[in-house]
């Protein structure tokens, strides 16, 4: 099939140039995850026996009936700014499954679409992720992916991973895995997480994460090719996963960072104006099933001065003002118990705007 003529339906080589086409994710019988040793690494303690007795089943009606809503809400906001999106497909989680090496109770949603389809320039590559809850995630998707192919894009996805007991490491380590190199995933086989890259033109940024291997970051490298320069991030982040809440560029010139989890400053940004995000608002009684406070941090740029914050977190929307940024304030609180924000929950289709080299 001839694809040059196509105008380009797939096209995103940042995290910042005008967003024309989005898939925002749908929280649609959000279920709790299985526990393994990647769930393990990454989710917070406190959550660990309420997963274990209730792996499999819905999460609460009420709060997934919320975030779904709020995801609407969110979309509505996006296509009011002329922004085309893209929901994916109702798929039920509740469904047990299983290969030849292990079962699942049930899978996790289709909420995040982030961390599981990688968007380099006209290609979208499906992640091979390290949760086995998430084994099926991409089906949702499928419907857009293959649109999206018909209409002249890449799609790949990376090598089908295994998951056996030897894709893990049980013996991470649970405070420092960036200095002793135990993370909860192996070398066994190639796996990552889509949102443990970050994309800045020719120069990909990385974090190597309880999801994410050196094995999963080399297949990245070799398949997107001589074009993209791929950097791993020299983190100190105790549990990671994903670096959209740890190190976000902006746009050009402007990055902001987790105030601790950065050991060394990527060199490329050592002309950057670097900020350090301010502290998350205190929410009490705000459980969060997977993630830290800090999806704070977890913002979606609309255009290089326009930036999508979560309502009550007044600090962050304070520190976007200052910095000569325009604030789109979105109600996210139900979403943002489920472990992403608006960076999480979206993938860009298509940026105007070309790959640039900017360092
Ligand atoms: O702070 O728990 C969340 C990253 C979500 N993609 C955190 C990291």
């Amino acid at each position: 099939m001839k694809t040059e003529n196509f105008p380009k339906i797939v096209s995103s080589y940042n995290e910042w140039d005008p967003l024309e086409e989005v898939i925002v994710g749908d929280m649609f019988n959000a279920t709790i995850p299985t526990v393994e040793v990647a769930v393990q690494a990454t989710i917070p303690d406190a959550q660990i026996d309420y997963f274990k007795l209730h792996a499999g089943q819905q999460f609460s009606e009420e709060l997934v009936g919320r975030a779904c809503r709020e995801l609407d809400d969110f979309s509505r906001i996006l296509s009011d700014l002329g922004i085309a999106v893209r929901r994916p497909e109702k798929v039920k989680k509740t469904i047990p499954y299983s290969t030849p090496h292990w079962k699942m109770l049930g899978g996790l949603y289709s909420a995040m679409p982030r961390d599981s389809l990688l968007v380099v320039g006209d290609t979208i590559i499906e992640a091979p992720m390290a949760w086995r809850s998430r084994y099926f995630e991409t089906d949702a998707f499928r419907p857009l992916l293959k649109e999206y192919f018909h209409r002249g894009a890449n799609w790949i996805a990376a090598p089908k991973p295994q998951l056996l007991d030897a894709t893990f490491d049980k013996n991470y380590d649970r405070v420092t895995p960036y200095l002793t190199d135990r993370y909860a995933v192996s070398e066994f086989e190639p796996t990552f997480d889509a949102a443990d890259f970050i994309r800045c033109g020719e120069d990909i940024f990385v974090q190597k994460s309880h999801v994410t291997n050196d094995f999963g970051i080399e297949w990245v490298r070799r398949s997107i090719g001589s074009k993209y320069r791929v950097h791993k991030v020299d983190h100190c982040d105790d549990a990671p996963m994903h670096i959209d809440a740890t190190l976000l560029p902006l746009c050009p010139g402007k990055l902001m960072i987790h105030p601790e989890r950065i050991k060394n400053l990527p060199s490329q940004f050592a002309e950057w104006e670097v900020r350090v995000a301010p502290s998350p608002a205190v929410r009490p009684g705000h459980t969060l099933y997977m993630s830290s406070a800090w999806l704070s941090m977890n913002v979606l740029m609309l255009s290089p001065d326009t930036v999508v914050v979560e309502t009550h977190e007044a600090e962050m929307i304070n520190f976007f003002e200052k910095w000569g940024f325009n604030v789109v304030p979105v109600r996210f609180s139900n979403v943002i118990r489920f472990g992403g924000a608006f960076h999480c929950v979206t993938a860009d289709v298509r940026r105007r705007g070309e790959l640039q080299n900017y360092f």
